[in-house]
């Protein structure tokens, strides 16, 4: 989505379930608008946040007018899997679009497109490289194909169904995601508390939530060093997004349990 719609939109990370919400990205020009929907990834729910997510993952099967099921190199399609039957039996045209081609052979990707070929035998297989950028025009290319006139849904100057407030947030997930290991990614969550855009720069109030204390202390870190990496890095992002300076104020707060408690998955944006 990111590629396509030409702006940094969603975070990206290595480490799985770094999308929580959907997020549309909005790509205008005088002759059409396509919206691009970035879910959540298929996964075993195994807490209610990740219930939440699996709900706004699904969600792209009631609504898309073309399904992109985004798979990679060395992933191999599980028939069983109850999604991928959804999908195989979707209304919509699907394109299964391969990534990460750029860390494999030619025949690991035609091996590749042989199998999913069992699995979604009337999706379009496109393979591609995100990162090299390579093939993503012709993805592209099919999305324009298979659109339906319609009215554009969102206004024409529109970028994103989401609030600056939002991106502030993932802009801090993104830096937990990268600097720390095992638990902390996933037992934390980002609320900006105050957002307020002055004259000449935005102040930004943000608290961080974890689980549990021993996870507060080592989010802070060492005299503050791990925490103050975080905030320096969230806001040099921030600056470039929101094109201003940026004031940016980090707190930790311990919620135990969060993850399992629905009056914060509510409160933190989840439906
Ligand atoms: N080698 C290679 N790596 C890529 C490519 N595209 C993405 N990546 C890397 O793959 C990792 C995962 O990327 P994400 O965009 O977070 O993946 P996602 O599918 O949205 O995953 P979740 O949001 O966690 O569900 C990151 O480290 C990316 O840099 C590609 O074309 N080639
Ligand atoms: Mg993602």
């Amino acid at each position: 989505m990111n590629a396509m719609v030409g702006e940094k939109l969603s975070i990206i990370t290595a480490k799985a379930q770094t999308t929580r919400h959907r997020i549309h990205g909005i790509l205008n020009t005088p002759d059409y608008q396509v919206i691009f929907s970035d879910t959540p990834g298929i996964l075993e729910a195994s807490y209610k946040l990740q219930e939440n997510m699996l709900k706004a993952a699904r969600s792209a099967l009631v609504d898309a007018d073309v399904l992109i099921y985004l798979t990679e190199i060395g992933e191999t399609p599980d028939p069983d899997n109850v999604f991928l039957q959804k999908v195989a039996k979707a209304r919509v045209p699907v394109l299964l679009v391969i990534n990460k081609i750029d860390t494999s052979s030619q025949e690991q990707v035609i091996a590749c497109m042989e199998q999913w070929d069992k699995v979604l035998p009337k999706a379009e297989k496109i393979p591609i490289s995100a990162l090299l950028n390579f093939n993503v025009e012709a993805v592209f290319k099919r999305i324009l194909h298979h659109l339906p006139e319609s009215p554009p849904y969102y206004p024409k100057d529109a970028l994103t169904d989401k609030s600056e407030r939002f991106f502030a947030g993932e802009m801090i997930r993104e830096k937990i995601l990268l600097h720390y290991k095992q638990e902390i990614p996933y037992a934390v969550e980002v609320e900006i508390e105050s957002f307020k855009e002055e004259a000449r720069l935005i102040r930004i109030g943000a608290v961080i939530y974890v689980e549990r204390e021993s996870q507060k202390g080592i989010l802070i870190g060492n005299q503050g060093k791990a925490l103050k990496r975080v905030g320096r890095e969230a806001r040099l992002d921030m600056e470039d997004f929101f094109q201003k300076k940026v004031f940016l104020e980090l707190r930790v707060k311990v919620q135990k349990e969060w993850r399992n408690n629905e009056r914060f998955i509510k409160k933190f944006g989840y439906h």
